[in-house]
């Protein structure tokens, strides 16, 4: 569901948890306070770093990182496996904490939200106030530290709640966002990835302010349509209404191997036990999706990694066979070993599309009359 787009000054919080999972680590065990470690995978199974300590990051640990690499970089780096039915909970605490301000909620991971409190009477209607109030209340309930930024929009609030990290929190009115944007770098842009960002640096384009003196004409020539949002929000101009019901797009399944599996016949015996995950999972949501498409992952031993997908046809043999014929396809593009396989499929919300309210009706008559 997303709610009307309004013109009216709306008053955004994005609340962001420090560290979430080693926060989380480090308030059942603390003896972790202050040393160098990690939530992730263990080295020699090549697993990846989910999160590090503020400590790790110091070394120059990250998240998504090899595990073997982390430990290259802090050899005293603590390594701990996740335990994500704790971070659920605690995720749930937050968001219960949240309710209390307002029901305007967009998640957008387990530790990270937008909460539009424009029309909440809390706190007399701050936001800076309603910010302080979460931060202690989390910290007191559940334990962790957050960072909260408070902005007229989306984009800046989520670029204000980094600003502090942690335990922050950083404030945007409006009558501060113009001076705000303007030294901005252009890389903390929503939407600006590594790519984009080299190019404008390559322009001699670094900051919001320098951006500013392009016309849309000339940002969209250089990069199409996105070119037009780039202009609005150098700006600080972003209309984007809370996302307050997210539905899926798409359902998928991975797996990163312990050693890198070698030829096409190796990978054709991994698809059986993927797909059946797959399948496993879409049972549970089902009645409230169909799926359009099929897809499938291939990441080689050099980290380099394609998809392909496909529409999926109405008289299809076993979905096994199709995953197959495509998986085969993709690795034929790299022709290398292959450390990860993923599958999945694109989803169709039943709900959104009206389909649902059709398929009620069939049932309802169909069963009952
Ligand atoms: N996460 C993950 N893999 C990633 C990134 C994140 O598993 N590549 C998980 C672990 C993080 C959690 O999601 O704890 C939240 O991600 P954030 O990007 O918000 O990172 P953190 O909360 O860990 O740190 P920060 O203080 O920078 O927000
Ligand atoms: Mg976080």
């Amino acid at each position: 569901m997303q709610e009307p787009n309004q013109s009216v000054q709306r008053k955004i919080l994005h609340v962001d948890a420090d560290a979430f999972y080693c926060s989380v680590e480090e308030r059942d065990d603390p003896t972790l306070k202050g040393k160098a470690f990690a939530v992730g995978g263990k080295a020699e199974r090549r697993g990846v770093i989910a999160t590090c300590s503020y400590a790790a990051r110091k070394s120059g640990v990250h998240s998504a990182m090899a595990s073997y690499r982390a430990l290259r970089l802090c050899p005293d780096l603590i390594i701990l496996p996740a335990r994500f039915d704790v971070y659920k909970s605690a995720s749930r605490q937050m968001h219960a904490i949240f309710h209390r301000y307002t029901e305007r909620i967009e998640p957008l991971s387990l530790d990270e939200a937008y909460l539009d409190v424009s029309h909440s009477s809390n706190c007399q209607g701050s936001g800076t106030l309603m910010a302080r109030e979460i931060m202690q209340s989390v910290l007191d309930e559940v334990g962790i530290s957050v960072s909260v930024g408070v902005a007229p929009n989306k984009f800046l609030a989520k670029v204000a709640s980094d600003w502090n990290k942690p335990n922050g929190l950083c404030v945007i009115t409006p009558d501060q966002v113009q001076d705000f944007v303007f030294e901005l770098p252009v890389e903390k842009i929503h939407g600006v990835g590594k790519v984009t960002a080299q190019k404008l640096h390559s322009k001699g384009i670094m900051t919001c302010g320098m951006l500013r003196q392009y016309s849309p004409v000339e940002l969209c020539r250089w990069f199409g349509s996105f070119g037009e949002r780039l202009w609005e929000l150098a700006r600080g101009e972003d209309n984007r209404a809370l996302e307050l019901d997210r539905r899926r797009k798409s359902l998928s399944v991975e797996h990163t191997f312990d050693a890198d599996l070698q030829d096409e016949q190796s990978i054709l015996t991994q698809v059986k036990p993927l797909v059946e995950d797959l399948s496993r999972r879409f049972q549970a949501i089902r009645n409230e999706y169909s799926v359009t498409k099929r897809f499938v992952k291939v990441k080689f031993n050099d980290f380099s990694q394609t998809t392909l997908e496909e529409m999926i046809e109405s008289d299809e043999l076993a979905p096994e066979a199709h995953f197959q014929a495509l998986l085969t396809r993709a690795w034929q593009r790299g022709n290398k070993p292959v450390r990860l396989l993923g599958v999945g499929v694109r989803l169709l919300d039943l709900r959104t599309s009206g389909q649902m309210q059709q398929l009620e009706l069939f049932e309802r008559r169909g069963g009952r009359i």
